[in-house]
């Protein structure tokens, strides 16, 4: 009964929001060191050079959307803050925090490689101290039995694929990214086994997650397309490379609920839950669905495929799904429904469940729905690589930070996930919740959005040493863990 023996808890983070050392050991830039701080419904901008050498800037939204003007390329201005340039600096904290991270028992790590650290423009040179420096961690973790498990791509792009080639615009930049991957599947065969292809491929939208400087459907799509091709190509080689690489796809999931029994609202909520079991089943099931060519026709969108590309898709099909749970929504026909914030979008609010403070809708029964459907669609192992609350810590006068918050929400989220096990059978890789150690809101660019266990001394006007603390929750995940969530 209970969690598996092996059953992988960990914790996890992303190279944007969490590594820093943006200008150093050779790395590239990539888009998302060009978007600036904000805050919880507060602007944040894109900064750019025009043609003519002028700069610009423009607004970016919380699901990371924004338009870039055609003919610009990123722009860093001085004298201003971006979060993603430090982040929490695990650049060069990284044996600090795996030590951590090994005081509370954990089974691997989820962090994602910066593309450009790699291959500075993203193209096929490639940056020796940046391929060590991943190594460096990976022997770290591996030294006390923590397994990475590595997303290839999270939302960042090498800036110079979108200044000169408009991102995943361009089919060009599958070859790059499989370069890419080639080269770092190769250098880390032995030490790293499980990976991810593309963060949240779902959600991907505009400039900083993919490059393009547009944003309609027909220009998103086409690049989705070349996404799901560098994915398939990347799982083939992947396991080519070494047979015992476990290559899985990352979806962000948030189910909607019909809002009442009218068929209208369930049908609504079928709709709504498409947008992404379409990423689902072209990355599981290896084709494009009916409904999605269906609505290509309604909508005038057409996809620019090559011969072989449907081959691909099937031949490279994922060996488990990763997927992020924070919240749930509803779905309705009816346009007065009040909305609340959500992950990535607006979302209708629940009348029966609470919100966060950044008012994302608080569910953990809905971890367990979205696991029987899931696992019961495509039988395919699943793992959970996000989960958590995002919230404001108090140091205490004694220096302590009593999040019993953060405990009640993971505490129970766990329980639910326990009952998709042991009562319905799923078949669960993991558990790895957000943001383990503080870093950046990928939404809002706030440090003031915090999900770790751990603190870190980081504030939102830049000020801040970067230094360390347990908060409260550390050792209660330690327990978890230890008693293999049996003792929440
Ligand atoms: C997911 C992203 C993460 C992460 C998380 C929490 O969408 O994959 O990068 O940041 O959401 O979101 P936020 O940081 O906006 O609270």
């Amino acid at each position: 009964m209970g969690f598996a023996k092996n059953f992988l808890w960990g914790g996890a983070t992303a190279a944007n929001q969490y590594e820093g050392g943006y200008n150093e050991g050779g790395r590239g830039l990539s888009t998302m060191d060009a978007i600036t701080g904000g805050g919880y419904k507060k602007p944040r901008l894109m900064t750019y050079k025009n043609a003519d050498g002028t700069i610009g800037s423009s607004p970016i939204d919380s699901s990371l959307t924004g338009t870039l003007p055609e003919n610009t390329t990123g722009y860093i201005l001085p004298d201003t803050y971006y979060p993603s340039h430090n982040a929490t600096d695990f650049y060069h904290h990284y044996k600090e925090d795996i030590a951590l991270f090994a005081e509370m028992g954990f089974r691997c790590f989820r962090m994602s490689v910066s593309w450009s650290r790699i291959c500075p423009k993203g193209m096929y040179e490639v940056n020796e101290e940046g391929l060590k420096f991943y190594e460096d961690v990976f022997d770290e973790l591996n030294k006390y039995g923590i397994e990475p498990v590595v997303t290839i791509n999270h939302f960042d792009m090498p800036m110079y694929l979108a200044d000169h080639y408009n991102g995943w615009g361009s089919r060009e930049v599958i070859d790059f990214f499989l370069f890419y991957a080639k080269t770092i599947f190769e250098r880390y065969k032995g030490k790293v086994r499980y990976w991810m292809t593309f963060n949240e491929i779902n959600v991907l939208s505009g400039w900083p997650q993919t490059g393009i400087h547009e944003n309609d459907p027909q220009h998103l799509y086409q690049a989705h397309h070349h996404i799901f091709v560098a994915s398939a190509k990347t799982v083939i080689l992947g396991h080519e490379i070494d047979p015992s690489n476990m290559i899985g796809m990352m979806v962000s999931y948030t189910p909607g609920y019909p809002m009442t029994c009218k068929p209208e609202d369930v049908y609504e909520a079928i709709c709504f839950n498409r947008q992404k079991e379409f990423y689902m089943d072209v990355q599981v099931r290896g084709y494009y669905p009916n409904y999605k060519l269906k609505e290509f026709e309604r909508e005038g969108i057409q996809i620019e495929m090559e011969e072989g590309d449907l081959d691909l898709l099937k031949k490279g099909t994922v060996d488990y799904i990763g997927f992020s749970y924070y919240m749930s929504t509803v779905c309705s026909t009816d346009p007065n429904v009040e909305r609340t914030e959500g992950n990535q979008f607006l979302a209708c609010k629940n009348p029966y469940l609470e919100t966060s403070d950044w008012g994302w809708t608080v569910d953990p029964e809905g971890l367990r729905i979205v696991l029987c459907q899931m696992y019961e669609r495509y039988h395919l192992p699943l793992f959970v690589v996000e989960n958590g609350l995002g919230a404001a810590d108090t140091i205490e006068a004694d220096g302590s930070i009593q999040d019993d918050y953060r405990i009640g929400y993971l505490r129970n989220h766990i329980a639910a996930m326990k009952k998709a096990v042991e009562i319905d059978g799923v078949d669960l890789l993991g558990y790895t919740p957000w943001g383990c150690i503080d870093i950046v809101s990928a939404g809002t660019g706030e440090m003031k959005k915090r999900y770790g266990f751990i603190f870190v001394e980081r504030y939102d006007d830049g000020t801040g040493d970067y230094s360390r603390r347990k908060k409260k929750s550390f050792d209660w995940y330690r327990h978890v863990i230890e008693t293999n969530g049996e003792e929440l």
